[in-house]
């Protein structure tokens, strides 16, 4: 039986430091997401856009968590509790949701609403920890904070909306750091969560990384989130994000993490939900990122060259 894509837009940038990343689901629809899914040999059904309003149109002080800084945390709470409930119906229907940012903070809500009924694994591919809690952040950008929001670190800790209810941190690997703030360096340090850096990458190859953070998230669950920010890649290929950082993977490393996802997707059905972020269409150059963005997804759903 065909696997039923369900794509869900959240077209989100409370968390970003930057406008713009609100235009991403449209940018990676318009590079023919759909199209490639098929390709992939998945139903791809499109549940359009969560609307909300303007960042302009709202005070991102308004709410401030019980301790620390974090920017338009009201706004961001209520998409990540919708989001969280599309991605929870989606999975408790058979069908596989995909979230298309906006910015990282909505993986708040994908991570809550997937690990509402299964113990979940998750493989964070970005330059960012996004580890920073309200009291850590050096910005208040929520953006980078949605892992520490979903294991109930710091002030997020005191909310019933964001702590994900079946979130290990031993169940979770990073892939492709490469920048850290000072004290997200102890934060790591101190956790339980599994980090590979672009070091790692460098020195063993991007399939045995991807291999290695499979097991890390597989161990003891019942499937896998895949977050996938696109910053995760280098600038010069992906262009399009509101927090480029040079030195990042490259085009064919990309789809070879992805497709090392997908074999093994193939194999066992490991693979439960994913979120795509970041993709900023005022920054970038010509779709190039979000056509990227779309690619590496159907990649992930097992398009091949051959
Ligand atoms: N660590 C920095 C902060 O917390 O402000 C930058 C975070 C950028 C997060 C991007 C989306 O991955
Ligand atoms: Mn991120
Ligand atoms: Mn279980
Ligand atoms: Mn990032």
């Amino acid at each position: 039986m065909e696997r039923t894509v369900r794509i869900i837009g959240a077209p989100m940038d409370y968390g970003a430091n930057r406008r713009g990343v609100d235009m991403g689901p449209s940018a990676i629809r318009y590079a023919d997401l759909a199209d490639g899914l098929e390709r992939a040999g998945v139903d791809p059904v499109d549940d359009g856009d969560l609307t909300m309003p303007r960042a302009e149109e709202r005070d991102p002080n308004a709410d401030q968590p019980s301790r620390g800084d974090a920017k338009f945390l009201r706004e961001i709470e209520d998409v990540c509790k919708r989001v969280r409930d599309r991605v929870a119906t989606t999975l408790a229907n058979g069908e596989f949701p995909l979230v298309l940012g906006g910015d990282h903070s909505v993986a708040i809500g994908s991570l809550t609403g997937s690990a509402r009924d299964a113990d979940l694994g998750v493989i964070w591919f970005d330059a960012h920890a996004d580890l920073n809690t309200p009291e850590t952040s050096p910005s208040g950008n929520v953006h980078g904070m949605p892992l520490a929001a979903a294991l109930g670190r710091g002030a997020f800790g005191e909310t019933e909306w964001a702590p994900a209810p079946r979130l290990r941190e031993s169940s979770i690997a990073y892939v492709g750091l490469r920048s850290i703030d000072d004290r997200e360096r102890e934060l790591i340090r101190e956790s339980e969560i599994t980090a590979f850096t672009m070091a790692d990458i460098d020195q063993r190859g991007i399939s045995a990384v991807v291999d290695d953070a499979l097991a890390v998230a597989t161990d003891g669950t019942d499937g896998v989130h895949v977050s996938l920010d696109l910053d995760w890649l280098d600038p010069k290929t992906a262009p399009g994000v509101g927090t480029p950082v040079r030195g990042g993977v490259t085009y064919r490393e990309a789809h070879a993490a992805l497709e090392t996802l997908s074999r093994r997707d193939e194999a066992e059905g490991v693979l439960r939900s994913m979120d795509v972020v970041e993709v900023n269409p005022i920054l970038d150059e010509g779709n190039e990122t979000a056509t990227l963005a779309a690619e590496l997804t159907a990649s992930t759903f097992g398009k091949r060259i051959l």
